[in-house]
Order: C-alpha cells, then sequence, then structure tokens
C-alpha cells in the first residue's frame, strides 16, 4: 500500500448525464479547444485533500461518516474558460445552498487536518478541458442538465500508463432535500 494517496472529495456526474455532456461538447466546442475529460473522470470536487496518509484518509472518513446535511437539485446551465489554469468548465448559475454547506463542511475538516492549502472561495465546477488553447469559444446559452445530489464520494486520483483515472474509495449518502 503506498504511503500516501492523492484524495479529494466529490459529487459524481450520473452515467447517462456524463454521456449527454460528452455529446454536446463534441457538438459545441472546437477539436483545438483542449484536453477532454473522459466521461467516467467528469465530476465537481467539494474538497481537494492531496497527498494524504492512510491515518489522516481514517480521520476524514470518520469526519464525513457525521456529517449530515439534505441532498439538493445541481443544475448545470453556465459554462466559462479560466485561462490561468487553462480549463474550460460547466457549473451553476445559482449555487445551491445544501452544496455550498456539504463544500464548506469538508474543506474546513480538510484544512483542520493539514491537508493541501483550500483555495478560497469555492467555485462549484466540473473541468470539461484541460490545458486550453489561449481562446475559447464557449457555446451559447440555453444549455441546462439536472439532477438529485444524494451523495458525495472519497476518490483517489491515480495516474496509471499515461491517464488519470479517479477510484471511489468510500461514499455517504446525503438526508432527505428540504
Ligand atoms: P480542477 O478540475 O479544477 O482541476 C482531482 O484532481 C480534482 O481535484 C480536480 O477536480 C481538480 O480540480 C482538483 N484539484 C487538483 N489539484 C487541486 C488543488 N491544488 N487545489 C484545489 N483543487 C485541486
Amino acid at each position: 500500500m503506498p504511503a500516501t494517496r492523492r484524495l479529494f472529495f466529490a459529487i459524481d456526474v450520473p452515467e447517462n448525464i456524463q454521456q449527454q455532456l460528452v455529446d454536446w461538447r463534441a457538438l459545441h466546442f472546437a477539436a483545438d479547444t483542449g484536453r477532454p475529460v473522459t466521461a467516467a473522470n467528469l465530476h465537481m470536487t467539494l474538497a481537494f485533500l492531496g497527498e494524504v496518509s492512510a491515518q489522516k484518509q481514517q480521520a476524514l472518513s470518520a469526519l464525513a461518516e457525521r456529517i449530515q446535511q439534505p441532498g439538493f437539485t445541481l443544475t448545470l446551465d453556465d459554462a466559462g474558460h479560466w485561462p490561468r489554469s487553462r480549463v474550460v468548465w460547466l457549473g451553476p448559475k445559482s449555487t445551491p445552498r445544501g452544496l455550498l454547506q456539504l463544500a464548506s463542511m469538508l474543506r474546513s475538516q480538510a484544512a483542520r487536518s493539514g491537508c493541501a492549502q483550500i483555495p478560497q472561495p469555492f467555485h462549484p465546477h466540473i473541468t470539461l478541458y484541460r490545458q486550453t488553447c489561449h481562446s475559447v469559444r464557449l457555446p451559447p446559452p440555453g444549455f441546462r442538465w439536472q439532477w438529485q445530489v444524494n451523495e458525495f464520494v472519497l476518490y483517489e486520483s491515480l495516474f496509471e500508463r499515461g491517464r488519470t483515472r479517479y477510484r471511489p474509495l468510500a461514499r455517504w449518502p446525503l438526508g432527505q432535500s428540504s
């Protein structure tokens, strides 16, 4: 077992929506936009933990287990390009309160446990492309995907045979939506 693992808490994207996003992306972005994130790797990071020991992973999992938060509806109706980090993303125009609360709890638990510096503020997004070209033409508004988020996930980020893969390690349910 490795001494540390690269971990993050996230919300995953339902499989049918992963496929819809990939199909829509192929239609609306130029081929040279950047490196597309594979369908199975699409996710929304809640808290990035960085390299974490098994002991710290256990402690953070025990804290995650105790979180009692309602689920929420997530709508993806906004897109943008961050030239500095060279990513194109999808996200909500309006962030659900449940998402903000969940991310804020996980991020403060991570910070108190001495995990990697958590950037402030939280910008909920799903990365669609990495290593983007300088100028990206974004699709016209009017797109929208929506689903009910009922759980959050602890992922390990692996780099194997030249590819990044995210492996789910644990899942925790959210309560009934308020
Ligand atoms: P990104 O999609 O905006 O690049 C796994 O690497 C996930 O953790 C990705 O969603 C990535 O966000 C996020 N991540 C990676 N390194 C990070 C860092 N140093 N700070 C915050 N988030 C990071």
